[in-house]
């Protein structure tokens, strides 16, 4: 495939969505053609599934909530993702199978194993993935200075994405290969300035 795949990971107010508009508006302007997207969503069957992930009050079996986020993850593959690297083109995606690692496995206690055979069978697999590092007070300030309701995930306790974010930590540990953990906490520039450091080493 001609195009390359990007991901941006990180708890709750690491600033992956600024980041990814700032990554897709750099390469752009590069003359790289670029598709950003998001997860879970990013195709309309996978955004009428993360409206029950996000916007219901189930309290999902662990094995049943992992499967949703892949159902929705197998859908923006083969929509979405596939079809703009085979055209060449760039694509730059907020979250991808590492969040099912990190908030389900890792923040939910769902079976590791599990996800890391599902994210194997999906037979593609970011080239390169930015790990937000924040710590989880100065990510919780943020989303409360953004405002807005929450959704089920930023709902959940403290605990929860201490775990989530160590969780992340251990992914990047584990893969230097693919993962390069960015510190977060810096300003919105800082943040950019090291994310294109890091796209221009790798890629
Ligand atoms: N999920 C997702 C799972 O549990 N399993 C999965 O498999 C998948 C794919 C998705 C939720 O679903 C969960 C994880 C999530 O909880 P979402 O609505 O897509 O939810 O929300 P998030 O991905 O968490 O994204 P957010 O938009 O909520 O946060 P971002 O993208 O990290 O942060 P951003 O860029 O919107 O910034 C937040 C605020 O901080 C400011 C911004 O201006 C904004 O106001 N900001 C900064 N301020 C200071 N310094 C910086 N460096 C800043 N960067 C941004």
């Amino acid at each position: 495939m001609a195009g390359r795949f990007i991901t941006l990971e990180g708890g709750e107010g690491a600033g992956k969505t600024t980041q990814c508009e700032l990554l897709a508006e750099a390469l752009t302007s590069c003359h790289v053609p670029v598709q950003r997207t998001r997860e879970p969503g990013g195709a309309p069957g996978a955004e009428l599934l993360r409206g029950l992930l996000l916007g219901s009050d189930i309290d999902w079996a662990p094995r049943a909530e992992t499967l949703l986020h892949f159902a929705a993850r197998a859908e923006h593959i083969a929509k979405t993702i596939r079809p703009a690297l085979e055209s060449g083109i760039w694509v730059v995606c907020d979250r991808f199978f590492d969040s099912t690692m990190a908030y389900q496995g890792y923040g939910q206690g769902a079976d590791r194993q599990f996800i890391r055979e599902l994210s194997r069978l999906l037979g593609i697999a970011p080239e390169l993935t930015l790990v937000l590092d924040v710590p989880e007070d100065i990510g919780a300030r943020r989303m409360r200075q953004r405002g807005g309701d929450a959704d089920r995930y930023e709902r959940l306790d403290a605990a929860f994405h201490a775990r989530v974010r160590s969780g992340y930590r251990e992914i990047a540990a584990g893969e230097p290969e693919r993962c390069v953990l960015i510190d977060a906490s810096a300003d919105v520039e800082t943040v950019h300035a090291a994310i294109l450091e890091a796209v221009e080493t790798r890629l």
